[in-house]
């Protein structure tokens, strides 16, 4: 008997996805925006479907994604943010704290969250995943956003 295997699709049709996006390090947070809205545009997920929430900073994404994971309207989200070493003493802090919290609501409310959080020495590392071409972590997490909302359909 074959084995039964369950991969999410990446089909976006009808997905309602919420985007939390931080403001600190601008520049490069609008890049992974971009890249991510290019992403659910590529992958059939409509304008509609897509709410967009701007925080502060790293530290504030995890409120919104709580937020927006109690509405109970999305099927994932995503959170973009860059957090970057060359710029602030307590880099680790911010870092770990948007990951656990991430990972808290996540667990909360059964809900699939895309970490689209780059952390970096520096400013150029950054924005070489922030930009127009390959490697666009923005893109990348709206990808595996769509994956894990199909892939918890079929988990159920
Ligand atoms: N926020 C970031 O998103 N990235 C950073 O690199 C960063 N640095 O360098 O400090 C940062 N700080 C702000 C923080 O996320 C909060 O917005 C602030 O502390 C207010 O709560």
């Amino acid at each position: 008997m074959a084995a039964r295997e369950l991969t999410g699709s990446l089909d976006g049709k009808g997905l309602r996805v919420g985007i939390v996006v931080a403001r600190f390090n601008r520049s490069v947070t609008e890049g992974l925006l971009a890249g991510a809205l290019d992403a659910l545009e590529r992958h059939g997920v409509v304008d509609e479907d897509i709410a967009i929430v701007h925080v502060p900073g790293a530290f504030e994404v995890p409120f919104a994604a709580r937020r927006l994971a109690g509405a109970g309207v999305y099927d994932a989200l995503v959170c973009l943010g860059a957090v970057i070493r060359g710029e602030t003493p307590h880099f680790e802090y911010i870092a770990a704290e948007i990951t656990r919290g991430i990972g808290r609501v996540v667990a909360d409310h059964r809900l699939p969250i895309a970490f689209g959080v780059l952390t970096t020495d520096t400013i150029e590392q950054a924005l070489e995943r922030a930009g127009a071409g390959h490697g666009n972590k923005g893109y990348e997490s709206a990808v595996t956003a769509i994956e894990m909302a199909q892939l918890g359909r079929l988990l159920g």
